[in-house]
């Protein structure tokens, strides 16, 4: 197959395109791609501070690269969970998440559960009432947490993860599946800040997975390949490979399943949202961030009840 652009090699054919394209038109087409989406999505200028998840995985730290090659003022901002399961999985993706960022003279900020809330991730699972043999409720409500108050604190204008199109079709899956008003409504390349929670933006939100894949080994970046063992056999990775089979037979599936939605929405498909679906933001007085829960936010009550029963 040859490249569209140059007629070269292609080493991709992305079929919802219709496109082949070889390693260096490749990367300049992602690159160019993202930056018409951040654009076209309003979702941060070049004088903005970003601060940008990463997780050691390929799709964060992909993101990260782009931002920084389009000259976005973007840092880093790796959470330590303290997940291990045999295969030092937190350890080894802050290791190279670390290399990730030296190498290149990156600013990273990095939390340590351990060190600065005295606990982990599998603990807070094991003595809160959240997800006793699965985690991830804990481990997301963590994450969530963290990443508006390192935004808060250190001033930046806007917070950017690497969820991938592959990523969001699922959810949107999930969402649709269940009838789920409240996060149907909320899902969205760019969320707007409200009431003191930090504004969220996906600009990778396009892009298949096998794309971020291909840009990662094309551009040398080094990330863990294990995902967190505590994904194994989750809703959203089976979702995933119903997605792709729908992908195999009509390619551009997953794309339209989400591309589609979006429009729908934009045409108003769904009600202005209420307070019951968008319910009242009020501090918390333990820690200062935004809650709709009563008194103490969900992160400060989980890490309570964890203390208590250590
Ligand atoms: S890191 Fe955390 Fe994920 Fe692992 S424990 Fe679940 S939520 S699977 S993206
Ligand atoms: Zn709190």
């Amino acid at each position: 197959m040859k490249c569209k652009k140059c007629g070269g090699k292609a080493v991709i054919n992305m079929r919802q395109h219709n496109m082949g394209l070889c390693k260096d038109d490749f990367i300049q087409w992602l690159q160019e791609q993202t930056q018409r989406h951040i654009e076209k999505q309003k979702m941060f200028t070049p004088e903005e501070k970003v601060l940008v998840a990463v997780s050691g995985g390929k799709d964060s730290l992909a993101l990260w690269d782009i931002l920084v090659t389009l000259g976005y003022k973007a840092d880093g901002l790796y959470i330590a969970l303290g997940i291990d399961e045999g295969i030092g999985y937190s350890a080894e993706s802050q290791r190279l998440t670390e290399e990730f960022a030296n190498a290149r003279d990156l600013n990273l900020h990095i939390v340590h559960l351990a060190a600065d809330y005295g606990t982990d991730i599998p603990t807070l699972a094991k003595y809160t009432k959240r997800g006793h043999d699965k985690p991830c409720s804990s481990c997301g409500l963590v994450k969530r947490h963290e990443m508006n108050r390192i935004a808060r604190d250190f001033g930046y204008d806007v917070l950017a993860t690497g969820h991938n199109l592959d990523d969001e079709a699922a959810t949107l899956f999930s969402n649709t599946l269940q009838w789920n008003g409240d996060y149907l409504l909320r899902q969205a390349p760019v969320l707007a800040e409200r009431n003191g929670l930090a504004r969220k933006v996906k600009p990778l939100f396009r892009f298949y997975e096998r794309e971020m894949a291909a840009y990662t080994l094309l551009r040398g970046i080094e990330y863990i390949y294990e995902e967190c063992p505590f994904a194994e056999g989750s809703t959203s990775t089976h979702y995933k490979e119903l997605l792709n089979q729908l992908e195999n037979q009509s390619p551009g599936a997953k794309q339209h399943f989400y591309t589609k939605f979006l429009s729908a929405k934009k045409k108003g498909l769904f009600a202005e949202p209420t307070s019951e679906i968008v319910p009242n933001l009020h501090l918390c007085p333990t820690c200062g961030q935004p809650t709709s829960a009563q008194m103490e936010c969900s992160f400060c009550k989980m890490m309570a009840r964890a203390e208590s029963k250590q």
